[in-house]
């Protein structure tokens, strides 16, 4: 199916102060009023977070470690970008209406935008951190690649315009501070993707204990290898290869692009 051109590099429009892609401040109505259910999992990030890699774990703690299982469909299916809506292509909340529960969802909505009843529903979330300049570049080329953003500009441009917070979901820093400053009252697990390269074993430990889920040594490590950088890249359910080309140009980056850290730890960025 041939899409109209004018939906992509448009300019991004503001709900309530936080610059977001024009379809979805058209949409907000239907984004606000989104109904979550009790047994949904949030997975909340700011872009270029380790979204993917954290939905996968989650995917395969869901189904017990089995990796067929998890192959059934492709990530952005299995967990649904809630508010990813673009009139007559995509739409994050129908894809979520579908859905058997235990929903996973993601979003990348800053903290005041949440939809209110995760809230009232006092839904489980996982939120993930990663250092400003690692995201700021994976971010870069994320721009250029998704066509559904605005035209990256030059690295410099593109920074200016990340620093200030006129990118697409606003600004890092209010992102990963509004949800830091949320994690007492909620049932909120915060995890930093510098944590998660360090010592993936540990943090996906702490993950099941955070689910209340109990699984084997041996489930455990086949989790840890299948969500692996080098193996979700081969992964045609991970790596994004499926959305087509006139959409995510793999050709100008591939989503899957280096999975690394500048720092040994994010506090040190901050
Ligand atoms: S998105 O589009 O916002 O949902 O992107 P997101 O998934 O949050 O972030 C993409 C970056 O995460 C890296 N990634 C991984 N790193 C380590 N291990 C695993 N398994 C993994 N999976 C994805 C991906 O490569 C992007 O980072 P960069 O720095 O661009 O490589």
């Amino acid at each position: 199916m041939d899409k109209k051109p004018d939906i992509y590099r448009r300019e991004l429009v503001d709900v309530q102060g936080v610059p977001l892609f024009w379809s979805i401040a058209e949409e907000w109505s239907q984004v606000e009023s989104f109904e979550a259910r009790p047994d949904d999992l949030l997975i909340s990030t700011y872009p270029k977070s380790g979204t993917t890699w954290v939905s996968e774990i989650l995917d395969l703690i869901y189904n017990n470690g089995d990796v067929e299982k998890c192959k059934r469909d492709a990530i952005y299916k299995r967990v649904p970008f809630m508010e990813l809506i673009i009139p007559g292509f995509e739409n994050g909340i129908e894809d979520l209406k579908k859905m058997q529960p235990p929903r996973l969802v993601k979003t990348h909505l800053p903290v005041q935008l949440l939809p209110s009843s995760f809230w009232k529903n006092n839904c489980k979330m996982v939120y993930v951190a990663r250092n400003a300049k690692d995201v700021a570049v994976s971010y870069y080329y994320f721009y250029q690649m998704a066509k559904i953003h605005p035209k990256a500009g030059t690295w410099e441009e593109f920074l200016d315009k990340f620093m200030t917070g006129k990118v697409a979901f606003g600004s890092w820093y209010d992102h990963v501070k509004g949800w830091w400053e949320k994690r007492n009252d909620y049932r909120i697990f915060y995890l930093f993707y510098e944590d998660m390269k360090e010592n993936p074993k540990h943090e996906i430990q702490k993950l099941l204990q955070f689910l209340e889920k109990d699984l084997s040594e041996e489930t455990v490590d086949k989790i840890l290898y299948h969500s692996s950088f080098n193996v979700m890249k081969q992964n045609p359910s991970t790596n994004y290869t499926t959305i087509p080309d006139f959409d995510m140009d793999h050709s100008v980056s591939p989503f899957m692009r280096k999975g690394e850290k500048s720092y040994t730890s994010f506090y040190t960025a901050c």
